[in-house]
């Protein structure tokens, strides 16, 4: 720990991803706590789309066979998953917890989230003078130059994502790793490096060796499986043949724009920024009717619109809490008027919202 003096700031980005340990595990653990020391798995048709990392032990992987997982662990516990309901609704209470801190926070599936914490990072090095140290792991155990603007403020960024692990855990019940890094890309990369309930920052030195150790160009977010079968194509497995491919060649193959892409990608360049994610707050459905006069051609209508209406709730897995109903009656002399009477939802009937 040291004592830090120097406020000038670095210009650089403070990005973390987050990424929920063994996350349909641990929403499972939370439902039922018998579970927590037993080697558990979520089982989805015939395979294990997650287990908690008890099982892992047992050398049980994600998406392996329910046939294959019991063969390595017959005590395996098997938890239904295939009602995503309780995991998307946890899924938007982590995002909800975590837009408490930082509004730019972005969602990447159901349990991973990038924040763009560098403002926050500003106000700790304008208005803290305390004392800094580096919270978990610093990548490749780089040594730490306590003169070096940018390598304060990322170690203020460790300190950061380790406070929204700690309210994680604290409020939610639920850990999850973190990668602190320059940029959304090289965040995502490190995240994993040590697992679970840990967190890696990632010091610009180490980037090249970070991106030159990966051992597949499919693991580089950006990089989808059809851009990686035609990089093999041209003989290019890793990072390393993908930064020393020649950029003619590369040109030639994916045109000058994803070639240009593909080369930054490969040099861990992303100035790809946090898009924030906010939901609806309403659904709504609306149609209009030359005839409909009575109650009875209204329910019909109403039965009309309401599938789809339900669908994209259903889509969305939350649980809708208040029901508005509005009219719009022609008349000749005032136009269209507008009418709302609005209701809470039986609490009976709210299960059977959100699938
Ligand atoms: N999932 C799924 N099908 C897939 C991939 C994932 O149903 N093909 C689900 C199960 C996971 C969740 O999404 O719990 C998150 O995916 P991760 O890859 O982050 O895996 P976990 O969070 O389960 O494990 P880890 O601790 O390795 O992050
Ligand atoms: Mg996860």
């Amino acid at each position: 720990m040291r004592s830090w003096k120097n406020r000038e700031v670095a210009g650089g980005r403070v990005i973390v991803h987050l990424d929920l340990d063994c996350f349909y595990a641990q929403v499972e653990a939370l439902r039922n706590p018998d579970l927590k020391s037993k080697p558990f798995g979520v089982q989805q048709k015939s395979l294990v789309v997650t287990c908690n990392y008890e099982a892992r032990k047992f050398g049980i992987g994600k998406l392996m066979s329910v046939r294959e997982a019991k063969e390595k662990c017959p005590q395996l516990v098997l938890v239904k998953g295939e009602d995503l309901t309780p995991y998307r609704e946890m899924s938007y209470k982590v995002t909800e917890l975590l837009e408490e801190f930082c509004p730019l926070v972005e969602r990447l599936g159901l349990d991973e989230n990038f924040l763009d914490i560098t403002e926050l990072v500003g106000k700790r090095l304008r208005n803290d003078n305390s004392q800094i140290r580096v919270c978990g792991h610093v990548y490749n155990e780089q040594g730490i130059n306590y003169r070096d603007p940018r390598h304060i403020q990322l170690i203020l960024g460790s300190q950061v994502a380790q406070e929204f692990r700690d309210s994680l855990k604290s409020r939610l019940g639920l850990t999850g790793c973190a990668g602190i890094a320059p940029s959304k890309l090289l965040a995502k990369l490190v995240s994993g490096t040590f697992k679970p309930d840990q967190q890696t920052l990632l010091l610009p030195e180490k980037i090249r060796e970070l991106l030159r150790g990966l051992e597949n160009v499919g693991k580089v977010p950006g990089i989808g499986h059809r851009t990686t079968q035609r990089l093999e194509s041209l003989g290019i497995r890793n990072l390393r043949d993908l930064q020393d491919f020649p950029m003619d060649l590369l040109e030639k193959e994916f045109g000058s724009s994803t070639a240009r892409k593909l080369r930054n990608l490969s040099l861990g360049k992303d100035n790809s920024q946090i898009i924030p994610w906010r939901p609806p707050q309403s659904f709504s459905d609306e149609d209009s009717f030359p005839k409909c006069s009575s109650e009875a051609e209204a329910k019909e209508k109403l039965r009309e619109l309401l599938p789809n209406l339900l669908s994209r709730i259903s889509k969305d897995g939350r649980r809708p809490h208040t029901l508005r109903l509005t009219i719009r009656r022609f008349s000749r002399e005032n136009g269209n008027r507008r009418e709302s009477r609005q209701c809470p939802i039986p609490s009976h009937l709210i299960p059977k919202f959100g699938k």
